[in-house]
């Protein structure tokens, strides 16, 4: 009788602090060995193959309701083979509050929902309206149900909140020892610029960079920062343009302020220049903030590498381009305004920052493990049943073939939207099988895997996103329901 149920032989498994030659046995749905000439039951050969810990993919946008009715077209299911054939086994996404509603109606929707899930996955809770009922009853419930970080919009109508608002859920969150993550943008610096831009008859999608150019974002993200240190609320910042953005979170943490940044595939990649296609092509590449310029791709490196931003995530975001409801939705001579902004890239998140990464020297691979798996794991409390290759964690891995070359196309990204912005673009090193929990959910391209498997991962507190304890003059104004 062999010693494992599976076992995954002669890869080289790279770990968040390791790269060795050795097998991995499994027994259940959990890795219980990392060793040499393990046996098991079933064998799958890794030969010439990386082994890593499955993706986890901390900020996408599966299924998010609509305001107004309906959902984004990217339903659990076809995002859930998305993400299995891009290498991912992990998602964190979001269940909305509407203005004037409440979080628990909504958030028992989106569990309902995530029922079909093939992945497993948690949820940010977005707040667009502190009201007291949801800042005093309704965040310590959600928190307590496992949804243990929340989401704010410092931009976007109808979603943003305002300072006062802003301080109201990093206090409750303080409270209820829940983790903030906020998207930056000065929204009444774009509304402005949007005015003068439509009112100079300029409506075409490349003008969305040029309403959101990155002093708007880096404006937003200080002002975070400096509003987090007031209630002394840990934060991430997500998705960071460029290294001038990331200057920020740079000072704050050398200050010793609990602040985490990260960054996503589009913005080393994609530049302003993408949105200039003719007609509304540029559509296709508008997410906000804005893609930049190559320089500010490059500079995020350094970033990365100077540990600033220490998380990789896809944003995907479900808008197709010639479907009704998705990018026309209101018509192809909208200004971009109107345009809904997203790009899709939960399977292309790991094939991009490989190739980007690992093969062109940027990072290594335990640093590409890092990146999309072990610190979104860490940083959001799923850590150490997800994120690593380790006896007791879940047997969520990734067979990869570091040699291999594909052209992504839009077939390959397996997801409900109708186009990928990274048509055409040549990547190295590719997911060729992965295992979520002990079990072969994508080998060479096909996925296996049932509606219904994923698991909800309920998130308890711990001690990375605890408070630092100093508060000006030592006076604790979260403790008051104000
Ligand atoms: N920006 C967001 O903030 N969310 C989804 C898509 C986008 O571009
Ligand atoms: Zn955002
Ligand atoms: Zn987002």
């Amino acid at each position: 009788m062999a010693d494992y149920d599976l076992v995954i032989a002669g890869g080289m498994v790279v770990t968040p602090s390791d790269m060795v030659a050795a097998d991995i046995g499994v027994i259940g749905d959990r890795i219980a060995a990392i060793g040499l000439n393990l046996r098991g039951d079933r064998m799958i050969d890794a030969g010439g193959l990386l082994v890593m810990p499955g993706g986890v993919d901390s900020h996408c946008h599966i299924e998010q309701l609509q305001e107004g009715g309906g959902a984004d077209e990217e339903t659990w299911t076809t995002g859930s083979t998305s993400a299995l054939a891009g290498g991912t086994t992990s998602v964190i996404t979001f269940s909305t509050q509407f203005k004037g509603g409440g979080i628990l109606g909504p958030l028992a929707e989106y569990r309902r929902r995530a029922a079909r899930a093939m992945v497993d996955y948690a949820f940010h809770q977005i707040i667009t309206d502190a009201s007291d009922t949801v800042i005093f009853d309704e965040v310590p419930k959600v928190v307590e149900s496992g949804v243990r970080s929340l989401k704010v919009f410092l931009t976007y109508d109808p979603l943003h909140l305002d300072d006062r608002q802003f301080l109201r859920v990093l206090a409750a969150a303080r409270r209820s020892g829940a983790f903030v993550t906020v998207h930056c943008e000065n929204y009444e610096a774009i509304n402005w610029r949007t005015a003068a831009l439509l009112a100079d008859g300029r409506t075409a999608p490349k003008y969305h960079a040029w309403s959101r150019p990155s002093m708007i974002e880096r404006e937003a993200t200080h002002r975070a920062i400096a509003l987090a240190e007031l209630v002394d609320q840990p934060i991430q910042v997500f998705h960071v343009s460029c290294p001038e953005v990331a200057e920020e979170i740079d000072r704050a943490r050398r200050r010793g302020l609990k602040v985490w940044g990260e960054t996503c595939p589009q913005y080393f990649v994609l530049s302003a220049e993408h949105m200039d296609r003719p007609g509304f092509e540029g559509a296709k590449f508008m997410c906000s903030p804005a893609p930049r310029d190559a320089q500010a791709s490059a500079g995020l490196w350094k970033m990365i590498n100077d540990g600033v931003l220490d998380i990789v995530s896809s944003d995907h975001s479900g808008w197709s381009y010639d479907t009704p409801v998705g990018k026309r939705v209101n018509g192809i001579d909208a200004p971009f305004r109107d345009i809904p902004n997203g790009v899709p890239g939960l399977a292309a998140r790991l094939p991009i920052l490989f190739s980007e990464g690992v093969g062109k020297g940027h990072i290594d691979p335990i640093q590409f493990v890092r990146l999309t798996a072990y610190n979104p794991a860490r940083l959001f409390g799923l850590y150490p049943r997800k994120g690593t290759i380790a006896p007791g964690a879940d047997a969520d891995l990734v067979l990869w073939d570091p040699q291999r070359s594909v052209t992504l196309d839009n077939a390959t990204m397996q997801h409900v939207i109708d186009y990928t912005p990274y048509e055409g673009l040549e990547v190295t090193g590719w997911p060729v099988m992965t295992l979520r929990r002990g079990e072969v959910a994508m080998r060479d391209g096909v996925v296996r895997a049932e509606p219904g498997t994923g698991q909800f991962l309920a998130r308890g507190p711990y001690d990375m996103i605890k408070p630092t304890g100093r508060v000006p003059f030592g006076f604790d104004a979260s403790a008051f329901l104000v």
